[in-house]
């Protein structure tokens, strides 16, 4: 039968219709990560270095009139700290570089407050520049914390000290390469040396920073650097300094009104939804008790599986995970810091060493568009940009793995597809047990990573079920694994 002209095009133009409906990714839903944000949430898990004179002083906030010949330490090693890091799974390091006591790690033109009227390399040391070096070197990205409370400048408090704290933060920004996150710590707590006028100064910390001018300089000379504080702007606090997201935990929030010093640690630790801007959580937790080293606290190091714990409820609920590890008084990591860390490594590598979804057959009750560039391979492709997504109407999808013998498992991992927004509300994963289904854990949130931990369940079916979500689910990965 031959076909007239007329239908052949009719044909023609439905087919690309098809395929065009077909191709297309389900439309955005809230606010989306900026790209910057992207990278950042792709490290996870980073370091934070807490080093200046307190580390000598014994002391966790300086009042600012320390002599600087105080900070000497006797074997610094940036390679040994960085190598730490590194080993551990830490894909970067947040220095230190002036904390509030106001003693500053590098050779700032603009005070002598500094490593240069130390002994550590005769005055002439950058520790900075050491430590963003060693970073590089060893291909872990670099960031800095530069305290906005200055307990040592004479001028704090006024306008004059504004100037001084950016030409700071400039210098920081200018020599040091590619700085992957700026740190602005809300504390302010009023009395300090100042000087030596030793006295108690207020600040309103809402205008006295006048923060919009102060992230402009960061955009203009860092474009590609994440800003945190307490209220973003690209990064949340988590709202508490104990180790863990909240159980729900969104990476969107209403930013309007937030500023450093300024938020609500009850909304800050699980988020707001939809929220008027992305604004992801970062937990930020020392390894030890206190933020910078004293040896009292030797034996105080965090066990191995509390800091498994604490990735877990932190990388597994969609945050990044800042670890402040201290330098000790040699200028190096405590062995009693480095052992543990490496214990948490081992046991991080053997529960995510075998991906038991691998081995299992993936059906889904919707595939968007029945087009297998939506199907749920994708799930499994290792890649955070494509997904298994489900047709507009169905929010409520189900997802079976099945498997041809037994298997074990007692974690279960979970990614949305997040440049197309924060999408699911509440999951629940069922395994199957004497014939039927059972529930074996629900939760609410998932984000670009979620991870939940359950007593050891043996079974050859189980089941992720989409219980609740405003727009259809674009799901990245999953994943199945057995703790050591
Ligand atoms: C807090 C500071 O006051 C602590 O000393 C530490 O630097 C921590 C990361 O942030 O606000």
């Amino acid at each position: 039968m031959r076909m007239t002209r007329a239908r052949q095009a009719g044909l023609l133009a439905l087919s690309a219709a098809t395929i065009a409906l077909a191709a297309e990714l389900p439309r955005p839903f809230g606010p989306l990560p900026s790209e910057r944000q992207l990278k950042w949430h792709a490290l996870q898990f980073y370091g934070f270095i807490h080093f200046t004179v307190n580390t000598f002083t014994d002391k966790e906030w300086g009042y600012g009139d320390e002599a600087e010949t105080v900070f000497a330490p006797t074997a610094f090693d940036a390679n040994q700290i960085v190598r730490t890091a590194k080993e551990t799974g830490m894909r970067g390091l947040v220095l230190t570089c002036k904390h509030h006591d106001g003693f500053c790690l590098w050779p700032s033109k603009f005070t002598e407050h500094s490593v240069k009227r130390s002994p550590w390399r005769d005055g002439k040391g950058d520790m900075v520049k050491e430590f963003s070096d060693a970073c590089r070197k060893h291909g872990l990205k670099f960031g800095v914390y530069l305290s906005p409370w200055d307990r040592n400048h004479k001028d704090y408090a006024t306008p004059e000290y504004i100037t001084y704290y950016r030409n700071q933060l400039r210098e920081l920004l200018t020599h040091y390469g590619e700085i992957f996150e700026m740190w602005f710590d809300g504390a302010n707590g009023g009395d300090g040396y100042y000087g030596g006028a030793r006295e108690k100064r207020k600040i309103d910390n809402r205008t006295y920073y006048d923060w919009d001018s102060t992230w402009k300089i960061v955009r203009e000379l860092q474009p590609d650097a994440c800003m945190f504080s307490d209220g973003g702007p690209d990064i949340r606090w988590v709202g508490n300094e104990r180790g863990f997201a909240g159980e729900t935990c969104w990476a969107t929030m209403n930013r309007e009104g937030l500023l450093p010093g300024h938020a609500d640690p009850k909304l800050l630790v699980v988020g707001q939804r939809p929220g008027t801007h992305w604004l992801p959580a970062e937990v930020d937790v020392s390894i030890r008790p206190g933020w910078f080293y004293h040896e009292k606290e030797d034996a105080k190091v965090k066990t191995p599986e509390q800091l498994v714990k604490i990735y877990f409820e932190s990388v597994g609920r969609g945050a990044n995970l800042i670890l402040n590890l201290p330098p000790d008084r040699r200028g190096l990591i405590h062995e009693n810091d480095v052992k543990s860390l490496r214990d948490m490594r081992s046991i991080l590598d053997a529960t995510f060493k075998k991906n038991l979804a691998r081995d299992a057959k993936l059906s889904a009750s919707n595939v968007r568009g029945g087009d297998k560039q939506f199907n749920t391979s994708k799930l499994l492709d290792g890649k955070d940009t494509t997904c298994w997504c489900t047709d507009d109407d169905v929010t409520a999808p189900q997802l079976t793995l099945e498997w041809r013998k037994p298997v074990t498992f007692d974690v279960f991992k979970v990614a949305e597809n997040v440049r197309l927004g924060q999408r699911v509300q509440e999951f629940a994963l069922d395994v199957w047990r004497d014939g039927a289904w059972q529930e074996v854990v629900k939760a609410t949130s998932i984000g670009p990573q979620r991870l939940l931990r359950f007593e050891p369940v043996t079974t050859t079916k189980a089941r992720l079920r989409i219980t609740s979500a405003p727009v259809c689910p674009a799901l990245a990965e999953i994943g199945v694994f057995k703790q050591p």
